[in-house]
């Protein structure tokens, strides 16, 4: 008799083909900012409430036809200028800590806040 159960522990893959991922180096281990973005898309920053490190380096993507900016509406603590449609822009967060109100110089509705931390 020859009762096939032996062979039954549900796995019909090959063994792994993936590698293990302790092969890759392109992961540092330390949450360091300098990857933060915010997005400009249908007249509205996202997040419109970013937080960042101060010093922070962001990169703005503007997603919209129409041009935008980023820029500090107190003071002038940053401003990415402008931003055409399909571009991107960057800025460096200040260095102190705070929040910061910021508009699009071209559409005063669109407004967020840099949250620096
Ligand atoms: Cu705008």
């Amino acid at each position: 008799m020859l009762l096939a159960t032996a062979c039954s522990d549900g796995t019909d893959e090959p063994a792994s083909t993936s590698p293990s991922p302790a092969t890759s180096s392109s992961s540092p281990s330390s949450p360091t900012a300098g990857t933060k973005t915010i997005t400009m898309e249908d007249f509205a920053f996202s997040p419109a409430n970013p937080e960042v490190r101060a010093g922070e380096k962001i990169t703005v993507v503007n997603k919209d036809s129409a041009a935008h900016t980023v820029t500090a509406t107190e003071g002038d603590a940053f401003d990415t200028g402008t931003i055409s449609g399909g571009k991107s822009g960057t800025f460096t967060a200040p260095a102190k800590v705070g929040e910061y109100d910021f508009v699009c110089t071209f559409h005063p509705n669109m407004t967020g806040t840099l949250i620096v931390r």
